[in-house]
């Protein structure tokens, strides 16, 4: 696993994972920068997928993008905590790892879901992202590298802190 701090769109991996809306047609933050690089046929694609429900994921092709496939995801919106908020992300996660073995895939980059506009508390969302991640690959995965690619600083040190936390337990 590696945290990066940048722009998911630009980066050369089997698979993308898109923090998505139930409707899989697009909308701002990451979804939105993903539909602008990848182009309108992504658009396209994504109509015929008939939307996803919350905590699954769909797969289309990249299109423009380096990347050669986007795994869209809708995540949780965060609603105060009683609303299994936290099972639905961790579910987004497993999702979007169980379709990138699927599909051959051997890299995969994840961008921090349901932290921007679905205000998923960060602190709480890097720690059930990296213990889902964690979990599955020590299970059977033919995935080498998932990648933790954040936008903002803030989220950079969020998962540099968990993981160091996961490294402590390690030693
Ligand atoms: N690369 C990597 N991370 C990014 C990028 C980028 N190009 N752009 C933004 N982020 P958000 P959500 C970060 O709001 O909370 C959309 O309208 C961002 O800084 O994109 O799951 C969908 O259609 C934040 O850390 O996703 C949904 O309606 C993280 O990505 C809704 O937003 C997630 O922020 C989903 O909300």
């Amino acid at each position: 696993m590696e945290v990066l701090q940048g722009d998911i769109t630009q980066i050369k991996v089997d698979a993308i994972v898109n923090a998505a809306n139930t409707t899989l047609l697009g909308g701002g933050g990451v979804d939105g920068a993903i539909h602008r690089a990848a182009g309108p046929a992504l658009l396209h694609a994504c109509r015929e997928l008939h939307g996803c429900d919350t905590g699954k994921a769909k797969v289309t092709k990249g299109y423009l993008l380096p990347a050669r496939y986007i795994i869209h995801t809708p995540g949780p919106i965060w609603k105060g905590g009683d609303f299994n908020e936290g099972k639905l992300l961790s579910s987004c996660y497993q999702s979007c790892l169980v379709l990138a073995d699927k599909f051959h895939c051997q890299t995969l980059a994840f961008p921090s879901i349901s932290t921007g506009v679905y205000h998923f508390p960060l602190i709480q969302a890097v720690h059930i992202a990296v213990k889902t991640i964690i979990e599955y690959l020590q299970k059977e995965s033919k995935l080498r590298k998932v990648f933790l690619i954040c936008f903002d600083e803030k989220t950079w040190k969020a998962y540099k802190w968990e993981i160091s936390g996961w490294l402590d337990q390690t030693e």
